[in-house]
């Protein structure tokens, strides 16, 4: 199925002071919308069209570099925006969620220094994440637009540390980027609908 630019679910200004207008309406409206138009370019005739988003990623990788990163860069960023929120963030979670960042991830602060370490030391352009892989919560980082779908695990929380994504509102500074949507962005409701649907 054709590849389809969502609506923000708040407004542009809805993220302020930590994300501004100016990189959601930057970020939204030019790049998740190029990755949308290219990736349906490269869909046609790939072969994968009547496939869902996640197996167009999946069966991509490796055969299609172009659609794949495209495709792949649509799912992270489907998800992305729903990953925050306005007055998110911060360690009052979910219970279900707490219990598996406690057993799995040693905790909320040690998951809060080993995302932001994730992110901080991808080099150049990608992305750090919480994912389910076999039953469990992992910390993973990975480049461009790859995400743990190609590696056998599901993303419930993912960081886009392109700098696209915060050189406007935080110029290189990415640590304090990462540390303003741990603290004050993460949407954990969406997270915890995610595990849900991973683990039930
Ligand atoms: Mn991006």
């Amino acid at each position: 199925m054709a590849f389809e630019l969502p609506e923000l679910p708040y407004a542009y200004d809805a993220l302020g002071p930590y994300m501004s207008a100016e990189t959601l309406e930057f970020h939204h409206d030019k790049h998740h919308m190029a990755y949308v138009t290219n990736g349906n370019n490269l869909l046609e005739g790939s072969g994968l069209e009547g496939k869902s988003l996640e197996d167009v990623v999946r069966e991509s990788h490796g055969s299609n570099a172009g659609l794949f990163n495209n495709a792949a860069q649509h799912y992270n960023h489907v998800h992305f925006w729903h990953w925050m929120k306005k007055d998110g963030g911060g360690n009052k979670l979910p219970g279900a969620l707490q219990a598996a960042i406690d057993s799995d991830l040693g905790g909320y602060d040690k998951f809060k220094a080993d995302f932001m370490a994730a992110g901080a030391t991808q080099f150049g352009s990608g992305w750090c994440w919480i994912a389910v892989k076999d039953g469990k919560l992992e910390i993973m980082k990975t480049p461009n637009g790859e995400n743990p779908l190609i590696h056998s695990a599901t993303p419930i929380l993912g960081c886009d540390v392109w700098e696209h994504s915060y050189y406007i509102d935080y110029r290189n500074a990415r640590p304090k980027y990462l540390e303003a949507f741990v603290d004050s962005m993460i949407n954990w409701d969406y997270v915890l609908e995610l595990y849900e649907g991973v683990t039930s």
